[in-house]
């Protein structure tokens, strides 16, 4: 492998200026990455990568499911969804106390007492407390990302002060339509503080009607989920139909079972989407990748080339002396994607007036990278990324865990042949 210094002075050389440019605005852009303006900015094969790199924004229809339920709920045919409530038109959520443990609520809102909160009632609070964020939605079991989304909806404390709750009041239970079989249920819950007030810089619990500007899709949670902007995914449950408010003081999530850490919030950490399959000896190694960007921000992107004959010792199992270099963190996107339009739906939290992001990256979304390593002799290597997060500890640090939200060190092997 090049020394370091090779490797430092090459990778400047191929991209500083590259980047450089694409950050000032990317006037010749013509797909949803700023692109190369003429070709001595880089190799063509960054170019090339640059424009297959995924849009920023997932299509509701994209996003991978991974919901439960026999049948699921949004496969159930029109008039089924009807009947159970599962249409913007016929939707409605019972707001009650928990009878096991009471809260006292002065006027809970329930179809048995003839005053549910009904779809139109939700638009109305739109009206007034309307709010869109971005947000990337991930199983805290599954290695990558179901889909980036910019959701719309009411904070759930509105809703919440409209049933008038009094005292005993210390969590907010809410589960999903499946089937009506208790067997199906899935539930999830939050601290009451947690719903009625947002933490410095962090959005609101959302009771959610609209993803990337669309009618939230009945596939995504439709007519009406909870989305909760720092959690993994099973804490935004989807039909939502119940909302409880109990005295009781601990979580009772369906997620508890199967051994999950369901207090775990977004974690930071990096992956590859483009890895050449056969690089030539010699030949620039172009890398694109994303980053998703945790509860504690992200700093850097790195990447490290080792040699599969190398030894490496094992009191470092985080790979901490390996001598990383920094990849490029892309610019926003041209085009954000995620619908018909490609359009940013309104002006999310976070965004200025005219569209573009206060702060990049964004917390609790995703971001792109890419990276030119300089050619490798022939040989066998392991390729490997990582994060940096907002408080300089270095992925999977400084919680490695896995049932708390997958973020091992991503490693791809490289065969360089002549
Ligand atoms: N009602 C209901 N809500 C649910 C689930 C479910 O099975 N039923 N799955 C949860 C889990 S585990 C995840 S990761 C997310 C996935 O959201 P998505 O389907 O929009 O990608 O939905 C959550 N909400
Ligand atoms: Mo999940």
């Amino acid at each position: 492998m090049a020394p370091l210094d090779d490797f430092l002075r090459e990778h400047e050389r191929l991209t500083r200026r590259f980047f450089l440019r694409a950050g000032l605005g990317g006037a010749a852009a013509t797909a949803c990455w700023p692109l190369i303006g003429t070709s001595d900015d880089g190799p063509p094969a960054l170019q090339a990568a640059l424009e297959k790199l995924e849009s920023y924004l997932t299509r509701q229809d994209e996003f991978r499911d991974v919901s439960r339920g026999k049948p699921i709920p949004h496969t159930l045919s029109a008039e089924a969804k009807q009947a159970a409530g599962l249409t913007r038109d016929t939707w409605s959520l019972d707001v009650v106390s928990d009878p096991d443990n009471p809260a006292d609520l002065k006027s809970p809102l329930s179809a048995e007492t003839g005053n549910p909160f009904t779809f139109s009632a939700l638009m109305e609070l739109a009206k007034k407390h309307s709010v869109i964020f971005a947000k990337v939605m991930t199983c805290n079991n599954i290695g990558c990302p179901l889909g980036m989304g910019i959701w719309e909806g009411v904070p759930l404390r509105e809703l919440v002060w409209l049933a008038q709750p009094r005292r005993n009041v210390r969590r907010v239970f809410f589960k999903g339509f499946h089937n009506d079989d208790p067997k199906q249920e899935f539930r999830s819950s939050l601290p009451i503080g947690r719903v009625l007030e947002d933490p410095f810089d962090l959005p609101p619990v959302i009771l959610c009607y609209k993803l990337n500007g669309e009618w939230l899709s009945s596939e995504r949670g439709g007519p009406v989920r909870i989305v909760v902007p720092e959690c993994y995914g099973f804490k935004s449950v989807k039909w939502l139909s119940r909302l409880t408010l109990t005295n009781l003081w601990h979580a009772n999530d369906t997620y508890a079972n199967g051994n999950n850490d369901i207090d775990s919030w977004l974690k930071t950490f990096a992956a590859t989407l483009s890895v050449p399959p056969a690089p030539k000896p010699g030949e620039p190694i172009v890398v694109t990748g994303y980053a998703q960007v945790g509860i504690s921000g992200l700093r850097r992107v790195q990447v490290w080339v080792q040699p599969e004959d190398a030894e490496w010792p094992r009191d470092d199992r985080y790979f901490q002396k390996a001598p990383w270099q920094d990849a490029e963190i892309l610019s926003p996107p041209q085009v954000w994607g995620g619908s018909e339009s490609g359009a940013l739906p309104g002006r999310p939290i976070g965004f200025n007036e005219d569209g573009r992001p206060e702060r990049w990256p964004l917390r609790l979304a995703k971001m792109h990278w890419a990276a030119v390593l300089p050619g490798l002799a022939a040989g066998e290597y392991t390729f490997r990324c990582r994060t940096i997060d907002g408080n300089g500890k270095a992925q999977p640090l400084p919680r490695p865990f896995d049932k708390s939200g997958r973020n091992s060190i991503e490693q791809v092997s490289l065969i360089v042949e002549a």
